[in-house]
């Protein structure tokens, strides 16, 4: 007998115990009882990380969507799957049951087949938070086609770089988007894209705003019309276990994005049983993720998981800004949200705002919040703990990243006992390591060193796109035999891992190892600190020292910027030690972040070390503008 659902730390304990003695036969029993296959595998596991190869469930068939449709529609048909939540705060809310899910998820199938699409073909989708956006996967899904989502805050650049890396045959689209009070012409951004992309064939486009667009002529179509006309009934393409499901491009330090590959059924299990866990999912819960479904979060934690699970999943076409920041607490006390999941650049932006936002609305619904996408600062923690929760709702930090396809380090909600800025405990099947940089395991409490996973779990990306050798030289060259996540991390007296941050930002001064999240922790401490990000630049006598990067709340604080270094330093002696005080502290208006919220330490470290003239593309950024800023104050 699987155990599917943990519920108390005995179980966590013994069940992760088993899933590592055992790893084949735990996943075996999990994919055997909670999820439906037209074949069953012949093998659970072959894989070699030298090489490196992984297969799971191998010789098995399967449809992902028969497993996140068709099987909840005889019992729950008319439940909710997708609560879609408009930009447009006065706006009807849609709630699109089972039942309605699988007859447009069909209907799409149709037109994309209809359109040449088979097997195996590459789609490209470039969508707003809109219902069409997870259709459109699933709808792929349904015929065995590979999707390729491209978050669409992204340039026509990075649109048609990531068009033609994996030679995708369509693009589904919208005439364009709302975010916030604005509207952003996504049709203009394909079709500027378009212009470097021979392989698409095809063009769909979603009516979102009534916009008055140019369709050009046999390659763009409006969807709609198509679908009324589609049959409702699609059958489903019958897929090998390790046939891939999409790509998903992720950005490196270096070079072009990766196209990372996830396939079906080791995904399909992994993403299920993790939410299922790491939620504590119960029937009837509403849940919501507040990211896009353009990233890793959104694919595996608002489609695939919650639907495998036949849970109710928000969808948030919105910003929390918007009309003011208590959206997001508005849309919790509409819809009665359970879980919620966000970023730690969400909860910061959202702290900076204060408390008032708060109070009109009952938040009294929430069981569980969660975080992920980078190191939870401890003040960051303590404020959606007391002031989100109320101290009543545990906070899970999910550690796991675009590559390892689901969640990988992260506290069981009120099983795990949690604490600030950990991440905790690896997930049952999870089996993590602290390597030197010899290459040696550090074994024991109270260390930290290179975070790497020793065995494969299921939702493990399969390849690069298109390169193989740069997935081995990425993940598994660094360490013999490991997964190497490219994170550094600790772990305390009880087993407890903390994430430091990505190992380029680990910084050695006077040849102390020092993460860069335990320093922001404590200068984010300050009261009029808002954020910060610590790089290393070079230093004669310490080999590196470090530089500071300081957001103040109120813009143009009214204090002496003197001051507030001497209290900024005073704080990190305090919290860790003089050895990381810092030698510079420079104030600025923002930090250059990523379109889902990481802040680009690899920017400030090349303005830290006066390398200004080799910045790489900050195109994709969310607000490329303070990186001049950053440069104009840069104290050299
Ligand atoms: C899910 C996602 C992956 C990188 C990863 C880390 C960082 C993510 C946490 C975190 C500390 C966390 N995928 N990261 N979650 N760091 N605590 N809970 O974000 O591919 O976009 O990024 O994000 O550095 O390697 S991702």
């Amino acid at each position: 007998m699987s155990n599917y659902h943990i519920k108390h730390l005995e179980e966590y304990f013994k069940t992760h115990r088993k899933s590592v003695r055992e790893p084949e036969l735990f996943w075996e029993e999990i994919a055997e009882e909670h999820f439906v296959w037209r074949k069953r595998w012949d093998k659970v596991l072959s894989w070699d990380f030298r090489k490196p190869e992984v297969k799971w469930f191998e010789g098995a068939k399967l449809n992902i969507t028969e497993n996140c449709i068709d099987r909840h529609l005889r019992m729950k048909g008319d439940k909710t799957a997708i609560l879609f939540e408009p930009n447009d705060p006065n706006a009807p809310a849609e709630h699109i049951t089972y039942n309605r899910l699988y007859e447009r998820v069909n209907q799409l199938a149709n037109v994309l087949k209809s359109k040449g699409i088979k097997k195996g073909d590459r789609v490209c989708i470039y969508l707003p938070m809109i219902p069409e956006l997870a259709i459109s996967l699933l709808a792929c899904a349904r015929i065995g086609a590979i999707h390729s989502v491209v978050f669409a805050g992204f340039s026509s650049n990075a649109l048609s770089s990531r068009i033609n890396d994996s030679e995708c045959k369509m693009v589904i689209t919208s005439d364009g988007s709302y975010r916030g009070s604005k509207t952003i012409d996504l049709k203009g951004i394909v079709d500027e894209a378009l212009i470097d992309c021979p392989c698409v064939e095809k063009v769909l486009v979603v009516n979102r705003i009534n916009a008055e667009i140019e369709l050009k002529e046999g390659r763009d179509e409006w969807l709609a019309p198509l679908l009324e006309t589609a049959s409702t009934e699609c059958e489903a393409e019958i897929m090998d276990a390790e046939d891939p499901l999409f790509i998903l491009y992720t950005s490196g330090s270096t070079g072009q994005p990766k196209g990372m590959v996830h396939t079906t059924a080791g995904y399909m299990v992994y993403t299920a049983y993790t939410f299922k866990n790491v939620f504590q999912y119960r029937e009837n819960d509403v849940y919501w993720c507040t990211a896009d479904i353009g990233w890793i979060t959104g694919h595996s934690y608002i489609v695939y998981g919650p639907l495998a699970n036949g849970a109710t999943t928000v969808m948030f076409e919105g910003v929390p800004s918007y009309p003011d920041y208590g959206r997001f607490w508005q849309v919790i006390e509409k819809h009665k949200v359970n879980q919620f999941y966000t970023a730690p650049t969400a909860i910061r932006a959202l702290a900076k705002q204060g408390g008032s936002f708060l109070e009109d609305y009952n938040l009294s619904s929430l069981k569980v919040l969660g975080s992920v996408g980078e190191p939870i600062n401890e003040e960051a923690w303590h404020w959606y703990n007391d002031n989100v929760g109320k101290r009543k709702s545990p906070i899970v930090d999910t550690w796991w990243q675009t590559e390892t396809g689901g969640i990988m380090l992260s506290p069981l909600p009120y099983i795990t006992p949690t604490k600030p800025t950990y991440a905790t405990l690896p997930l049952p099947g999870i089996q993590p390591a602290l390597l030197d940089e010899s290459g040696d395991e550090i074994l024991g409490n109270q260390v930290d060193g290179r975070l790497c996973i020793k065995f494969p779990w299921p939702s493990i990306a399969r390849t690069i796109w298109g390169n193989h050798q740069r997935y081995k030289e990425t993940y598994f060259s660094a360490f013999d035999n490991m997964y190497f996540t490219g994170d550094g991390a600790l772990r305390d007296e009880v087993g407890y891992y903390r994430i430091t941050g990505r190992v380029d930002d680990v910084i050695i001064v006077s040849g102390h190892n020092l993460g860069t999240a335990p320093i922001e922790d404590a200068i984010n401490e300050h009261p009029a600190v808002a954020e910060s990000a610590i790089v290393g630049f070079p230093h004669d006598i310490k080999g590196s020292a470090l530089y500071g990067y300081v957001t103040l709340k109120e813009a143009g604080e009214e204090r002496n910027h003197d001051n507030l270094r001497k209290e900024i330093n005073q704080l990190i002696s305090d919290h860790i030690g003089p050895i990381a005080k810092l030698d510079k502290i420079q104030f600025t208006k923002g930090l250059p972040k990523t379109r889902s919220g990481k802040i680009m330490r690899r920017i400030l470290r090349k303005i830290a070390c006066n390398e200004m003239d080799n910045l790489g593309d900050i195109s994709t950024l969310l607000n490329p503008e303070v990186v001049e800023e950053i440069i104009k104050d840069a104290q050299q």
